[in-house]
């Protein structure tokens, strides 16, 4: 089995909250064809069993069109639903324990909000990281701000892919014009817009004009 590519240049995290499940299955799909590299189902509220249900479904539009599928936090879902890996935050199981479970073949991806953080994620075996917020978020998720001078620096400091994360979209991505990440993920900027496709489409464009991105892997 060979180990999917974690391509975080357009990289959409789900949130269902609001949706009917048939809509919000429909912006994923659209969301695939705009262009996303990377997909992440995301689910706070769901009990384990309705995660994994939903992961089923999800991953069979990633498949159609070859986006891995990763899963939020949850590494039996992960296993379970057959997605291409997890990605994990500072309060979830360690890197290390995810690599151990997942096996060699499944991408895992670490938050970081700090250099040290970073380091160790990587040395424990994460694919890339996720490093904000950069800008406030509406998404319900418990962080804090992250500046852009320690997104730069986790950026120089490892040598794995970093996708920076938070109240991104096309109109202030102008802020990521010095940085070396390798792409950006966003939720709102593209699933809760009116067109996805174009909404992903167009922020695509303007993340590959970013003069300092690293084009990793
Ligand atoms: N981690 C840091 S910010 C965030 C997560 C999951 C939410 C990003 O959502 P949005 O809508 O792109 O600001
Ligand atoms: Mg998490």
């Amino acid at each position: 089995m060979e180990k999917p590519t974690a391509d975080v240049t357009l990289y959409l995290v789900t949130d269902s909250t609001g949706f009917l499940e048939e809509d919000f299955l429909a912006r994923v799909e659209k969301a695939c064809r705009g262009g996303i590299t990377l997909l992440q189902l995301r689910e706070k509220e769901r009990s384990g069993r309705e995660y994994f249900r939903l992961a089923l479904k999800v991953k069979e539009i990633a498949n159609r069109y070859h986006i891995p599928l990763l899963i939020d936090d949850r590494v039996d879902i992960a296993f379970a639903a057959g997605a291409d890996g997890v990605h994990v935050g500072q309060s979830d199981l360690p890197v290390k324990e995810a690599r151990r479970l997942l096996g060699p073949h499944k991408i895992i991806g670490a938050t970081a909000k700090t250099v040290p953080q970073a380091l160790e994620a990587q040395e424990q075996g994460a694919d890339y990281l996720g490093v904000g917020a950069i800008f406030p978020t509406t998404t319900k998720v418990v962080t804090i701000l992250t500046p852009v001078e320690t997104l730069n620096q986790i950026c120089r400091a490892v040598s794995i892919p970093v996708a920076a994360i938070g109240g991104l979209n096309a109109q202030n991505l102008s802020i990521l014009q010095n940085s070396p990440i390798s792409g950006v993920s966003v939720v709102s900027a593209i699933i809760k817009q009116e067109d996805p496709e174009k909404a992903a489409r167009e922020l695509k464009k303007a993340v590959l004009s970013l003069p300092e991105r690293r084009h990793m892997p």
